[in-house]
């Protein structure tokens, strides 16, 4: 059965340096904006919304938003890939380090608050931190990676220099031998074994990623598994995986990428032949049956990206998910389980 009365904390994460679109770090305004923590209080949870995150980044970049805003254009910006690491393509590494080092710490202090921690994003590359505060509080922590792309480049196999493809290597313990050490990122634990990480939704998967995955004997279901099987079995499966005797914490890092293209508009690094909105649901449904769920991503949702009524959708499809993960009955409420005024 579904569990929907959980103590729950909030934190927005306005990263976009993982990546080189403007707009991602909108993310947690628009997601807010759907009216999802309301919505989730009526669920039965009881919410504390911490508010955003003061990453460095924000503040620096204060002037340039507020140049954006009053400009009065929603047009999306692509950034110049500047910041170049000495002889590797990573983009943006003391910034998206001190971020996730905060965000790290953000996640964990909301877990020991006793609170299941949800982090709306802002780009994929916050992983690293909300995994690795969520693996402070539950060393034996399993995750779910709920994505088109698998995220597992290396500084030395990424072909984009965006950090937001990398997020995974960053925390799979048996991958740091093969993984550059990034001075900026030497906090990060590296706690996540790669038979407790699974992946679902997968359509654009590098030829490195490839190779890392199988190396690894990493689970990774892409959408022709979820053809073949149907998302209930490859979820069912997913789960198994990741934690056999079923009492592993879980984290779901979910990518709004994973949902097919042509529902979702509004992200960086739309892709087609995706989850439906219902697959997404579904699945999430099943996780938070498990009642096993101690923290989960939403990110990469741009709103300056497609059209306003794209926008719009996008951040309706967060919000379904959400309230899909957090237990929201579609077949309504039992009576006795409605809050009491
Ligand atoms: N995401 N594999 C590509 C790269 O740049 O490394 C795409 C990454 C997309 C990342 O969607 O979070
Ligand atoms: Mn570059
Ligand atoms: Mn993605
Ligand atoms: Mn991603």
């Amino acid at each position: 059965s579904l569990t929907n009365n959980l103590r729950v904390g909030v934190q927005g994460v306005e990263l976009y340096r993982g990546q080189n679109k403007r707009g991602v770090e909108l993310g947690p305004k628009a997601i807010r904006d759907t009216g999802v923590v309301a919505a989730l209080r009526n669920v039965g949870h009881e919410i504390v919304d911490y508010g955003n995150a003061p990453i460095m980044e924000m503040q620096e970049e204060a002037v340039l938003q507020e140049r954006l805003v009053a400009s009065g254009g929603r047009q999306s910006q692509t950034v110049p890939e500047s910041d170049y690491n000495g002889y590797l393509n990573v983009h943006y590494v003391k910034q998206v380090a001190d971020a996730n080092r905060m965000i790290s710490d953000w996640t964990s202090k909301i877990m020991r608050d006793g609170r299941v921690c949800l982090t709306l994003g802002g780009d994929h590359a916050l992983g690293i931190g909300t995994v690795n505060g969520a693996s402070q509080v539950h060393p034996d922590l399993g995750v779910l990676w709920i994505d088109a792309h698998s995220d597992i480049n290396t500084p030395l196999t990424t072909g984009s220099g965006k950090i937001h493809g990398m997020s995974v290597a960053f925390f799979v313990q048996e991958l740091q031998p093969y993984m550059t050490q990034l001075p900026e990122f030497s906090w990060v634990q590296p706690r996540i074994k790669a038979a407790n990480l699974a992946f679902i939704g997968l359509r654009d998967v590098d030829p490195a990623e490839r190779a890392i995955l199988e190396m690894l004997g990493i689970t990774a279901y892409s959408m022709r598994d979820v053809d073949r099987h149907g998302i209930q079995k490859v979820t069912e499966m997913a789960l198994s995986k990741i934690s056999q005797d079923k009492k592993r914490p879980i984290h779901v890092s979910y990518d709004i990428d994973s949902l097919c293209e042509s529902i979702v508009k509004s992200t960086g690094t739309p892709v087609p032949g995706g989850l439906s909105l219902r697959e997404g649901i579904t699945l999430l449904e099943m996780i938070n049956e498990t009642g096993r769920m101690v923290s989960m991503d939403l990110v990469e949702v741009n709103p300056l990206l497609g059209s306003e009524l794209d926008a719009a959708a996008t951040a309706q499809a967060a919000k379904h998910l959400i309230l899909g993960a957090f237990g929201h009955s579609r077949g309504g409420m039992a009576l006795n389980s409605i809050p009491k005024p």
